[in-house]
């Protein structure tokens, strides 16, 4: 799982250990800490780092794929344990790399030894079995998560299933028991004795624990630090990306309150109040693509939907997958090895626990390419398919950079990149696949963007909010006590929704979303949303398209996939605005092409909502 090893699912930085070290020690070769370090001390550290990284990472993420991938008491042993080894010598790492703080490097080193620094997701402290501590807990977290069960009508229903069918039932009623249901898994003793509640708050302990360590004022700082930015001015900007998109939130928010108001009632959709998160076509709220058909604008809905054109063609996991690895061959990449077709977990494997979230892993920093994916036919996991391509041909791009450089520009770059590819799925396109006859004409374009807005604008506060609670937990403003209070004081400010039934603060209800148990920091999403616009646009005007942004594909264009290369070839070797520069033109990130894209949907959705009340 993603933050569990040193070479992990897409996408965390590498950690480091103390591999080299070690050896370095044993040799004495190391100069003593207090001599004043030259630059070729920093060289040698540097290529002892590097080292370790690729042996250690590779034996780490093939003990966290078999884990991820066959769940049981041995496969969590063994992560824990090697977790445990990774996070001790990656504090050992980023505690040597503090020498080399005054010293004047060249910009490449400075810019490792920066990297090393943070390299670790969750930092233990030093004193001896706080690693072990911390790596058996977050073991014990994602291992609940993932195979927590939840009985339904007599029968036990493993969450995947359940995730899928929150977008189908229309039943209030159902929609509210399966979503407390799913709640229960984090509040429900373990094994270990404890719940995912306790499990959570004693992670944050040591973790900021560490962090202090390391110099950070705690976890929370240091995941901002990531982003090339002082941590105080990442968290403005994150603010002001979120201000530009905000108007258009509202808008559809406020259109979506009064058709489910339509659908439901006064008494479940009341149009004074946030919105009823289970109503929205998802467990999380986080996206509603799948009450499309409750919000469409009548007259220009253009008629289809993917999920039954997948299903009525005779798409299955392994077709879907092909079909994301040729839009991406269209683009001039080459072909998936042949090793990613038998190493993948596309579906979910029979008779053994497995973790369903879908990740993208890259095992050696090579060619050893995979997807994990508990695949269903549906429009949502299309979409996936190629959001987890995207992780896997970025990985493959940067392979030839040194070990430390092996990411993306940030972590919203990784997110974005198979993303930008799925917002390729047009109409146009899906013609050209042979799954629809005509293209719809421009008519029934507040349609497609409102299926898109569905998926895209209304993610952005939960983007920016899953963040914000966990920088509150860190910092100390939540405490056990007040975490879910905390959590849905978030969710209502940001999202304008309120959950079914009153929840006491006795629940963890953030610890019913897949990132928290498994410590996977989440502004990047929120990023990714704003920059697959950016590229978009950048991408589509190279491509010399003269249409609106949303009907344009880019499959088939060579030229933009050589420069889109160029970027990912880069991996994280520059800092950001440079990735950024080299394909878009531009050095900043900015909401307005993802403004402009929706721009004859806000227009649509200000004449809807014109008579109503909007707000919550
Ligand atoms: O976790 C993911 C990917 C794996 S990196 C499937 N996503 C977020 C989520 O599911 O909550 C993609 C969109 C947001
Ligand atoms: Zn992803």
């Amino acid at each position: 799982m993603i933050n569990r090893s040193l070479r992990r699912p897409f996408g965390a930085l590498a950690a480091v250990s103390a591999f080299a070290l070690i050896a370095a020690c044993a040799d004495n070769s190391t100069p003593a800490a207090s001599a004043a370090p030259t630059v070729e001390d920093a060289a040698a550290f540097i290529e002892e780092v590097e080292a370790f990284y690729r042996d250690f990472g590779e034996y780490s993420a093939r003990i966290s794929w078999v884990n991820a991938t066959y769940i049981n008491y041995d496969t969590d042993w063994l992560n824990t344990r090697v977790a445990a080894e990774g996070t001790e010598t990656g504090v050992r790492f980023a505690n040597e790399a503090k020498r080399f703080n005054d010293l004047e490097l060249p910009e490449e080193m400075r810019r490792k030894i920066e990297l090393i620094k943070l390299g670790l997701n969750l930092p233990a402290p030093e004193r001896p079995g706080a690693a072990k501590e911390l790596s058996e807990i977050n073991t014990r977290m994602a291992s609940t998560y993932a195979t927590g069960k939840i009985e339904l009508d007599g029968e036990l229903v493993a969450r995947v299933d359940l995730e899928e069918v929150m977008g189908t039932i229309r039943d209030p009623q159902k929609l509210q028991e399966i979503w407390v249901k799913w709640r229960e898994v984090p509040i429900a003793a373990n094994d270990a004795g404890t719940t995912m509640k306790e499990d959570y708050a004693a992670m944050a302990k040591i973790a900021n624990e560490g962090a202090r360590e390391l110099g950070f004022d705690d976890v929370g700082a240091m995941w901002r630090a990531r982003y090339d930015l002082p941590p105080a001015e990442f968290a403005a900007e994150t603010d002001r990306l979120w201000g530009q998109v905000k108007p258009l939130y509202d808008q559809l928010h406020c259109h979506v309150r009064a058709e489910l108001n339509e659908q439901y009632g006064d008494s479940v959709a009341p149009l004074d109040q946030p919105i009823r998160a289970d109503l929205l076509g998802n467990m999380w709220a986080q996206s509603w693509g799948n009450i499309y058909d409750l919000v469409a604008p009548g007259e220009a809905d253009p008629g289809y939907d993917l999920t039954e054109l997948l299903k009525e063609n005779n798409y299955d996991a392994v077709k879907m997958v092909e079909t994301g690895e040729a839009f991406f061959s269209s683009l001039g990449f080459e072909p998936l090895p042949d090793t990613f077709w038998e190493r993948s977990q596309i579906t979910k494997p029979e008779g053994r626990e497995a973790a369903c979230h879908a990740s993208a892993w890259n095992l050696d920093g090579q060619e050893d390419i995979r997807i994990k994916m508990c695949t269903k036919v549906n429009a949502d996991d299309f979409q996936t398919v190629h959001h987890e391509l995207g992780h896997n041909y970025y990985q493959r791009a940067y392979k030839h950079q040194s070990p430390i450089f092996q990411g993306g520009a940030n972590g919203g770059f990784h997110e974005a990149i198979g993303d930008m590819v799925a917002l390729s799925i047009t109409p146009e396109y899906l013609k050209q696949l042979g799954l629809i006859e005509q293209v719809p004409d421009a008519s029934k374009d507040v349609g497609l963007l409102m299926a898109a807005a569905l998926e895209k604008v209304a993610f952005q506060p939960f983007g920016l909010l899953m963040d914000k609670w966990r920088w509150q937990v860190f910092s100390g403003e939540l405490t056990e006590e007040t975490y879910n209070d905390g959590w849905w004081a978030l969710r209502t400010q940001y999202q304008g929704i309120r959950p079914p039934v009153e929840r006491s603060a006795d629940y963890f209800d953030p610890g019913g979303k897949y990132h928290i148990p498994n410590n996977v920091s989440y502004t990047r999403y929120f990023i990714a949303h704003i920059l697959q616009f950016q590229f978009l646009k950048a991408a589509c005007e190279q491509a010399g398209w003269e249409g609106p942004l949303h009907r344009c594909s880019l499959y088939g264009s060579e030229e933009v996939g050589a420069r889109f290369n160029a970027m990912l070839e880069m991996g994280q070797s520059k800092p950001w605005p440079e990735a950024l520069e080299a394909f878009t033109g531009s050095r900043e990130m900015d909401g307005s092409a993802m403004v402009d894209y929706f721009a004859p949907l806000m227009e649509w959705l200000e004449a809807q909502n014109q008579n109503r009340s909007c707000g919550w």
